[in-house]
């Protein structure tokens, strides 16, 4: 009798029965984005309800400057968004690209996924969509992305990302034509963002039941060309979620990222029986072989609330910051991990 008392006793107070679910893990230290998503979980909402009130939340606080209006105006002076948010029960994703006067990217792309049978919508069709969808249509522009525009502008449009044009974008600004077959030889560089000022937030939820859901919201880069979409809104790049297996989202330069598909990479690793933290830094390193000086992270997640992250180590980019929330950590707690 005493000897099952004791089991149960032990049973219950073990260290490796503790809970792991619900899970929330996000980029960088967007520590109120964690808090709403994990709130949310308290109160009995879906994972997917969680990552889209997280991701809303950087965009209502500009985290950064680089999610939600007012940051990284393109050529034009514009800001635009791009996100996506993808259900692991049903593999259902909706996401938004070059979004134009819209702030809650996030929302947007859950009614494309939800209003539609599409997946991704673009530009002002995009825009079209979201008004007739009941979204307030507004001026993106802030004073402070109207002054990093003139800015810009007044330093020959530097820094600038065309090639094999003249005039010569690394000196002039446009507008551009294409360079003659001579010149184009001379024009192989490549413009990489900004490591200070590029942290889209990339979202993985783990609900109380397993369900996984995942979800990125961005303004993209700085100065880029307008129309350029990025990683965010690409499923298997910008973000992934299956609930079979867990969930992936990246950050980082996103014109060489999405060709490698990182977030779908990491979780079929998973799926593989990889840990999270294996996951991610392979789905990194295959990007490393191609591009060795590639700003990027990924962050990582199995369906029983174990997770990782990884990032690349450039110049300036040692470290790398995200948040967690679960049951071992409940309020948002900030991770770092260092680049290999
Ligand atoms: C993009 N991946 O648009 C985004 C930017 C970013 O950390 O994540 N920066 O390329």
């Amino acid at each position: 009798m005493h000897f099952i008392y004791l089991f149960v006793l032990t049973l219950s107070t073990s260290p490796f029965v503790e809970p792991s679910l619900p899970l929330v893990i996000n980029t960088w230290p967007f520590r109120d984005a964690t808090a709403a998503a994990w709130r949310a979980l308290q109160k009995g909402a879906s994972a997917l309800d969680a990552v889209e009130m997280g991701c809303s939340t950087c965009e209502w606080e500009q985290c950064d400057g680089s999610v939600g209006y007012g940051g990284s105006p393109d050529e034009g002076g514009e800001t635009t968004l791009d996100a996506m948010i993808m259900n692991g029960d049903t593999m259902e994703v909706g996401a938004v690209a070059d979004l134009r006067r819209i702030k809650n990217a996030i929302s947007v792309a859950r009614a494309v996924m939800e209003h539609t049978t599409h997946t991704l919508l673009v530009g002002e069709s995009a825009s079209m969509f979201a008004q007739n969808m009941g979204f307030r249509a507004e001026d993106l522009t802030t004073n402070t992305s109207q002054s990093m525009f003139a800015k810009w502008l007044s330093q020959n449009c530097q820094p600038n990302y065309r090639k094999n044009v003249s005039p010569d974008p690394k000196t002039t600004c446009g507008p551009y034509k294409p360079s003659s077959r001579d010149q184009k030889t001379h024009q192989h560089s490549h413009t990489r963002l900004d490591i200070h000022s590029h942290d889209t937030i990339g979202m993985v939820v783990v609900g109380h039941n397993g369900s996984v859901a995942a979800g990125t919201s961005t303004n993209g880069a700085k100065h880029k060309v307008p129309g350029r979409v990025g990683d965010s809104p690409i499923a298997g790049a910008g973000s992934y979620a299956d609930s079979m297996v867990g969930g992936a989202a990246a950050t980082g330069d996103g014109d060489v990222m999405m060709r490698f598909l990182p977030s779908f990479l990491a979780v079929e690793l998973m799926r593989a029986g990889a840990e999270p933290l294996r996951a991610c830094k392979a789905a990194l390193a295959r990007i490393k072989s191609y591009y060795p000086q590639f700003f990027g992270a990924i962050i990582c997640s199995n369906i029983k609330g174990e997770y990782g992250a990884a990032c690349n180590r450039v110049p300036g980019f040692s470290q790398f910051p995200y948040m967690v929330s679960d049951p071992l950590t409940g309020n948002p707690l900030l991770k770092k991990v260092d680049c290999f």
